[in-house]
């Protein structure tokens, strides 16, 4: 039985299926990518729900694993050498899930960074700035009477759009 209650998370989120992959997450943009990761390669896995409503992320058991309180973040009992892998960032997760099941990443190298390459422009462009323009359109900001920075991230986020239809025209 592999032993995870030197992980701190665990206290808050006790582990029932130790041997499986634990993963603390919500329903969000972000989350979403390691579920349908998980699901995707078929790994069993246990799935804790972390609370915005009651703040969980900023628990100091979330921050053991996390400490920029963002979800997801897995726990592996069977990471790399048999050891336990703790790791946040949703694109590092998917790489690493990738990897660990030989799905959806090719090995090949050239195939390999061209597929980095679009997971980075994800993480780095279209989950940041549609974040921003779900801030400045229907949360808090909507309401600022200056509208530069919504206008701002919307151009940015239509120019990312764009750069997205011409890559996958044509492809299935
Ligand atoms: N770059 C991070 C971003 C994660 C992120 O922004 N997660 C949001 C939900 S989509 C979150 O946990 N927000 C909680 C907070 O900021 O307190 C990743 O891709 O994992």
């Amino acid at each position: 039985m592999t032993d995870l209650s030197t992980f701190p998370i665990t206290r808050k989120w006790p582990a029932r299926h130790p041997e499986r992959l634990q993963l603390y997450s919500l329903p969000t943009p972000n989350g979403v990518k390691a579920s349908i990761m998980l699901e995707e390669t078929g790994l069993p896995y246990e799935v804790h729900l972390v609370s915005f409503e009651k703040n969980d992320q900023m628990s100091p058991e979330f921050l053991s694993l996390n400490p920029n309180n963002k979800i997801p973040a897995i726990l592996d009992p069977q990471g790399p050498g048999g050891k336990p892998l703790a790791l946040w960032e949703s694109g590092a997760i998917l790489v690493y899930l990738a990897d660990k099941t030989g799905q959806l990443l090719p090995r090949e190298p050239a195939r390999r960074y061209e597929t980095i390459q679009w997971l980075m422009f994800q993480m780095g462009g279209i989950g940041p700035m549609f974040g921003q323009v779900g801030f400045f359109v229907k949360f808090a900001g909507k309401d600022f009477e200056d509208k530069r920075p919504r206008d701002r991230y919307v151009n940015e986020a239509r120019r990312l759009l764009a750069v997205l239809d011409g890559r996958l025209a044509g492809r299935d």
